[in-house]
């Protein structure tokens, strides 16, 4: 047992090989240690990347910048940041246009479910080592420059993908963060443990530099420099990318499929139609196409194994799914987050890029099942808008449950005006 205390404490080699011994048996695939004080020029990076330009279902990432530039904010007291990460890895991609495809990291357990238990063990163990010792996990959960964290350590890189790919890992992984009150990086070196199990004793831990300059890991000696950066020549990812949301200039999250089909709630411009092809969910193109994902050697976490059944995600079976139907599928997974009326509109969409006839009767179908929820609801409304006298009432003063139905309206409208296109497009009345 170690005494908690602002100097760092005494890490034996015994600590190090433990705590690799533990990350292997909790699937995770990579591990470094990064001071705080690492977080300080978020503001500037974050108004480079998005400028004034934020779609609104993103506004939430604006929100707390103080917050992201002081992880103490988050834990107080907050010395040192463990980063980790998860292999989801899955190439198996459906290019069947009568297929729905779901992104990768989508297809097994929800991720923010896993880290943060896989967090939480590690920071179990953790406190065995030292009792007093304070933490709290990261996985999506607040505002925190992951990627730029994850990108600190020797072996991880940030690719033109946008995406930080690991040596061994590729970039099909999930970031997650362990921020504790104890000062483990000492001297203020970024600490990188390597935990490939084959790997030996010598070749256990890499210190990193801090450039006081620009505030970036030193590149020095970095194993990142060398093989893991993008070659000069390579632009695949960006040539790959079906709307043009990757180019070298800047990302553009509204045309990234990922935004539209995930975040995004409203109506898809029509010019993006066709580019969704058949992804009902997420997009995986610029990774799939990343020479790097190609030589991994590190497994798929057994908790991301995919459930999806190939002949459930046949587009006939999604669009004749139920609200009720939806969320008994989807259970578990990242999916449910989106809602029923956002996974419709998705599958309309690809129903539509197919250019099949053979679609129309369950478009048809789908159709009438939301105009009768969207009477109920609007009936529902029209009910709570009378005045007990017989007058009507004023609807702003209204309840939550009314703003919630108002909403559910909208939703419900969005997937009408989806299937009237589709439609249109299908029958041939364009
Ligand atoms: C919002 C969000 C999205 C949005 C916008 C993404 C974007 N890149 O802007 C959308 C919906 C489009 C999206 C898509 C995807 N996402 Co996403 N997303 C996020 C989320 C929740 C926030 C990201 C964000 O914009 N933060 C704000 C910015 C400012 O911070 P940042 O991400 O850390 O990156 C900045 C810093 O590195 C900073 N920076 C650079 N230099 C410096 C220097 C200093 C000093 C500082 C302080 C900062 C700094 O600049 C970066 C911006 O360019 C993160 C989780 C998280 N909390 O970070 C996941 C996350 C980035 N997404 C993830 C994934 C898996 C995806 C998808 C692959 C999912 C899919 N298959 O559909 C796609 C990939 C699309 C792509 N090519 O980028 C993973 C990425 C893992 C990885 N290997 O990198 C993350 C990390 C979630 C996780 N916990 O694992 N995502
Ligand atoms: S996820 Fe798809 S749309 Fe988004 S940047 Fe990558 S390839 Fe482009
Ligand atoms: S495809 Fe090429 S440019 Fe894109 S992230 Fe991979 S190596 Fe980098």
């Amino acid at each position: 047992m170690h005494a908690l205390s602002d100097e760092l404490p005494e890490l034996s080699a015994d600590f190090w090989l433990k705590l690799k011994q533990k990350c292997n048996e909790l699937q995770i695939i990579s591990l470094h240690i990064i001071p705080t004080g690492y977080a300080i020029g978020g503001k500037k990076s974050f108004d480079e990347k998005f400028g004034t330009d934020i779609p609104a279902d993103l506004e939430y990432l604006s929100r707390n910048r103080e917050v992201r530039d002081n992880p103490s904010l988050i834990l107080e007291g907050a010395k040192s940041v463990i980063s980790i990460s998860l292999s989801y890895r899955n190439l198996d991609s459906t290019d069947n246009p009568h297929c729905g495809c779901i992104s990768a990291y989508a297809r097994g357990r929800d991720y923010h479910k896993v880290l943060k238990q896989r967090l939480e063990r590690l920071g179990e163990w953790l406190r065995d080592y030292f009792p007093d010792i304070r933490y709290r996990a990261i996985t999506d959960s607040a505002p925190f420059y992951e990627q730029h964290f994850a990108a600190a350590s020797s072996f991880m890189v940030k690719g033109r993908n946008n995406l930080i790919r690991h040596r061994d890992a590729g970039s099909m992984i999930f970031l997650g963060e362990l921020l504790v009150d104890m000062n483990l990086n000492g001297d203020g070196r970024i600490i990188t443990l390597n935990l490939n199990p084959e790997s030996s004793a010598a070749d256990l831990l890499t210190f990193t530099g801090i450039n006081p300059v620009t505030g970036e890991a030193e590149e020095a000696g970095n194993v990142r420099s060398s093989a893991l950066a993008c070659p000069d020549k390579c632009h695949r990812c960006l040539d790959a990318c079906p709307t043009g949301a990757l180019n070298p200039q800047k990302f553009i999250v509204s045309k990234c499929i990922s935004y539209l089909t995930i975040e995004y709630g409203g109506y898809i411009p029509d010019d993006l139609w066709a580019k969704i092809g058949n992804r009902i969910y997420g997009c995986d193109t610029c990774q799939l196409t990343c020479p790097f994902n190609r030589k991994v050697s590190v497994a798929a976490d057994r908790e991301f194994a995919d459930r999806f059944d190939k002949d459930f995600l046949k587009l006939t079976e999604l669009l004749s799914l139920t609200p009720e139907k939806f969320r008994e599928s989807f259970a578990g997974t990242p999916i449910l987050r989106i809602g029923f009326c956002k996974m419709m509109r998705n599958c309309v969409i690809a129903a539509a890029n197919t250019g099949s006839k053979i679609y129309l009767p369950y478009l048809i179908i789908l159709r009438n099942s939301v105009m009768k929820k969207l009477n109920l609801l609007r009936s529902q409304i029209a009910l709570s808008a009378e005045s007990p006298d017989g007058g009507s009432q004023d609807l702003s003063a209204d309840s939550a449950e009314n703003s919630r139905t108002l909403r559910e309206i909208r939703e419900y409208e969005m997937v009408i005006q989806h299937i009237t296109r589709a439609v249109k497009l299908l029958s041939g009345s364009f």
